[in-house]
């Protein structure tokens, strides 16, 4: 149960939040349309009972789809804005499958939709209501995550490729650093960053990152998003957190498909690919922790990162790999546990790891969103007294600091942004995240 105050308090986050059309994740920091945030606010909607406000949200979410399939990261709803880079430098006009009146980004980001979709008209009460969006949602996530596996899985490998930090969500985690390295820069317009405006330059990503985000974007937009652009990129990696939400969705899109009296078969293949592929590629034995792949050097990159748990919340790890990447990893003080300089679950990188920064992004700090995820993976796999710790922990770190971007694992202070949209949404609506099986 949420506290009353609490309760509150998320709800107020969200309504100063809305938009009316979409919930910016923050209207300063952010303030378009993202498509996890959307994903996370529709659910933050349901909690509160509001499913017409829930359904607009995806509704929002799916008006950015390019005629390809492809659902992008950003809407620019309300543009322009201050924001950095905005639809001035995405310039989706010069893709033919973009949305003649829409301004959107040329990337996408984990694949959230299909299984919120499957949530929502779950918990409905208005069983007519939920059949209904369920009929008018499905194409659209159908085919976003065919374009998933076509455009984005060239190498046939049975998962995604990501071609910018910033289709994972996690955008200057450690993970990404050797990659990134890599990424020519090049002459590089003068441009300014907006993000370093309310929020300490020291909490997000360095100006060596933003180069790099920003001549990956300028690579792509060259190939007007097409897949000559994805094909000859100089960042393409394949991501456990992205992959086994992609995985998710498809176990939603597929009992969907199966209400709906739509085929299954093709979505079957997906899954069964996507499953081999984890055990295949993804899982390394010796360091006992999924790991992602780096196309370009034909290789695992090895740094353990929180993501490598979304394994559990897809279900994609057997029995014996969920206790090793507990016991060695999530229990273990070195990487992981609380140990007296971390007080709180779950950092987003090992502390062993040396890019591991406790107040930088995605480099340590705690986010509400991919802790309600592992709580949940690891309910599903029997860890229950963890799964109630990282939800303890999480409360906590709202109760003391309110409702921020992310957390400094050591203090529990708010970091980055604050009334930030997800982190109200999902403590108003963590038990719905809750894999049906474990119920
Ligand atoms: C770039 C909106 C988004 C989140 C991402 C988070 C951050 C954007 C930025 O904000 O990324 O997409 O400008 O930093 O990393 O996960 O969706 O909240």
């Amino acid at each position: 149960m949420i506290q009353k105050d609490l309760r509150q308090a998320a709800e107020e986050v969200l309504r100063r939040n809305d938009r009316g059309t979409f919930t910016a994740p923050s209207p300063r920091q952010y303030p378009h349309l993202w498509l996890w945030d959307a994903g996370f606010a529709a659910l933050g909607w349901a909690a509160l009972g509001d499913y017409e406000r829930a359904y607009r949200e995806i509704r929002a979410a799916l008006r950015g789809q390019w005629r390809n399939g492809m659902l992008p990261h950003v809407v620019f709803y309300d543009w322009p804005s201050a924001y950095f880079p905005g639809a001035d430098v995405w310039r989706s006009d010069l893709a033919s499958e973009a949305p003649a009146e829409l301004p959107t980004s040329g990337i996408t980001q984990p694949p959230v939709l299909a299984f919120v979709v499957e949530i929502l008209t779950r918990y409905d009460p208005d069983r007519g209501r939920a059949a209904a969006f369920r009929r008018e949602a499905f194409p659209a996530l159908y085919a976003y995550h065919r374009w998933l596996h076509t455009a984005r899985d060239p190498e046939g490998m049975g998962l995604s490729v990501l071609v910018h930090p910033w289709e994972s969500g996690m955008d200057n985690s450690p993970l990404w650093d050797a990659a990134l390295a890599r990424v020519p820069v090049g002459d590089l317009p003068p441009y300014r960053r907006a993000d370093a405006h309310w929020v300490p330059e020291e909490q997000r990503p360095r100006s060596a990152d933003y180069d790099r985000f920003l001549a990956l974007i300028l690579h792509l937009r060259s190939h007007r998003y097409g897949e000559s652009g994805v094909q000859t990129s100089s960042f393409r990696v394949y991501d456990i957190l992205f992959n086994a939400l992609r995985y998710r969705s498809e176990e939603a899109l597929w009992t969907m498909a199966a209400e709906l009296g739509e085929p299954t078969g093709e979505i079957e293949g997906w899954l069964a690919r996507g499953r081999a592929a984890f055990q295949a590629y993804l899982w390394d034995p010796a360091r006992g922790f999924f790991l992602d792949w780096d196309a370009v050097a034909k290789a695992r990159i090895p740094v353990i990162a929180a993501g490598g748990f979304l394994a559990l919340y897809a279900g994609l790890a057997t029995p014996e790999q969920a206790h090793e990447m507990v016991a060695r990893y999530l229990t273990n003080p070195e990487a992981f546990a609380p140990d007296g300089g971390t007080r709180y679950l779950v950092p987003t990188v090992s502390k062993a790891e040396p890019g591991w920064e406790p107040r930088r992004y995605w480099r340590g700090p705690i986010w509400i969103n991919l802790n309600a995820l592992i709580a949940h993976g690891l309910r599903r796999y029997g860890f229950v007294d963890l799964a109630e710790q990282i939800r303890a922990d999480t409360f906590a770190l709202v109760a003391r600091s309110g409702f921020w971007e992310y957390y400094d694992p050591r203090t529990g202070e708010g970091l980055g942004i604050g009334d930030f949209t997800w982190s109200a949404a999902l403590l108003l609506a963590w038990d719905l995240l809750e894999i049906p099986e474990t119920r």
